[in-house]
């Protein structure tokens, strides 16, 4: 399985991919609203195709991505039934089993934090993704959204405790930087539930907790009971002026097809040094040469009137280039993908 665990940091939330490595298929529990260019990047490298998204519950401090993706990649929502939440396309219920091609998760209704908190089981039960219910050496707050810390209690100790301990934990949020803990630890050491803790000892930690409100909770769970859809229904806007991807590294890129036949329209800032510009680029007319070395002093040379595409031997270089010219003020400006290579190929 290929499995990689994202980090959202403004809401201390993790995002899981977890993929066939034969059918290319995959599923992402709790995507991140914010994120979500982000993870069709990395899925988009893996060459994996985007089948599911499921979330743990619907979250009261950051919005889902599960609407966004399904627009960008036609895959299906999941959700627990009782998180009564619209815009989903497979409702859970506890004991389903559910996933895509190789990958087959339980779900497992962990309540609790909120009344639809459900935890997933990877089929061998060698991972289980638990929400908010368990975190790592903590546990989700019972305050608020139908949160009652008795069910917790219940939910944790009998459904997730009882799975085997070398099971590893992956909550939906750490704040501490945590990225796992497996079952076996947080029967121990947990400080809320674990160490034989009953449910008295528990429910009378829980009700001793102050914790202010999440911030975007007025946003959040309205959003979140519509899948993330936004009210208005309409997709974040996006750059308009090419046909643009951000990659996993965080570069807006063009392939070089697109620049072929957009020419007139943009800057080519071609940011080899001079003793390469040897082998003619073909096809490749009216660039503006600026040695990378050269770039920081020469920038106010690069014209602001159109967008401005980087390009040099490999595509890496280049795609520093893009950071000096943001820096300089260039907003519509994005990488040759590949470089001359990756040109000649196309
Ligand atoms: N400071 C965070 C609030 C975080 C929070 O309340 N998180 C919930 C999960 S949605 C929780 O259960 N936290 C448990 C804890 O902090 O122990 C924010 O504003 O978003
Ligand atoms: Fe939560």
């Amino acid at each position: 399985m290929i499995f990689r665990q994202l980090y959202d940091a403004p809401s201390s939330t993790y995002t899981y991919l977890l993929a066939d490595k034969y059918s290319h298929e995959a599923i992402l529990i709790d995507p991140v609203f914010e994120q979500a260019q982000r993870d069709l990047a990395l899925l988009r490298e893996l060459g994996l195709h985007l089948k599911l998204v499921v979330d743990t519950h619907a979250h009261a401090d950051h919005i889902t991505a599960a609407w966004l993706l399904k627009q960008k990649t036609g895959c299906q929502i999941a959700l627990s039934a009782s998180a009564g939440a619209v815009n989903v396309d497979l409702p859970l219920h506890h004991g389903q089993h559910f996933g895509v091609h190789g990958i087959i998760l339980e779900a497992r209704a962990t309540p609790g934090h909120t009344n639809g908190c459900t935890s997933f089981v990877l089929a061998d039960q060698s991972m289980v993704f638990t929400g908010d219910a368990l975190l790592i050496r903590g546990c989700g707050r019972s305050d608020f959204q139908q949160g009652d810390p008795a069910r917790l209690y219940h939910s944790i100790t009998e459904q997730l405790f009882s799975l085997p301990d070398t099971c590893a934990v992956y909550p939906a949020h750490d704040y501490n930087g945590r990225t796992r803990s497996s079952v076996g630890e947080e029967k121990r050491f947990n400080p809320r539930v674990g160490g034989g803790a009953n449910e008295k000892d528990f429910v009378h930690y829980m009700k001793a907790m102050q914790l202010p409100h999440p911030k975007k909770i007025d946003e959040a769970l309205p959003n979140n009971l519509r899948s993330g859809m936004p009210e208005s229904g309409r997709l974040p806007q996006e750059p308009d002026w090419a046909d643009l991807h951000v990659s996993f590294a965080g570069i807006p890129e063009v392939e070089p097809e697109w620049v072929v036949q957009n020419q007139p329209s943009v800057t080519i800032l071609d940011v080899r040094e001079a003793d390469e510009h040897g082998e003619p680029v073909i096809g490749l007319h009216n660039a503006l040469a600026i040695p990378l070395s050269e770039l920081r002093e020469r920038v106010s040379e690069v014209p602001k009137d159109k967008p401005v595409v980087t390009l040099c031997r490999s595509g890496r270089r280049s795609s520093l280039a893009i950071s000096i010219l943001k820096s300089a003020g260039h907003e519509r400006v994005a990488n040759i993908h590949g470089g001359i290579l990756h040109w000649h190929d196309q």
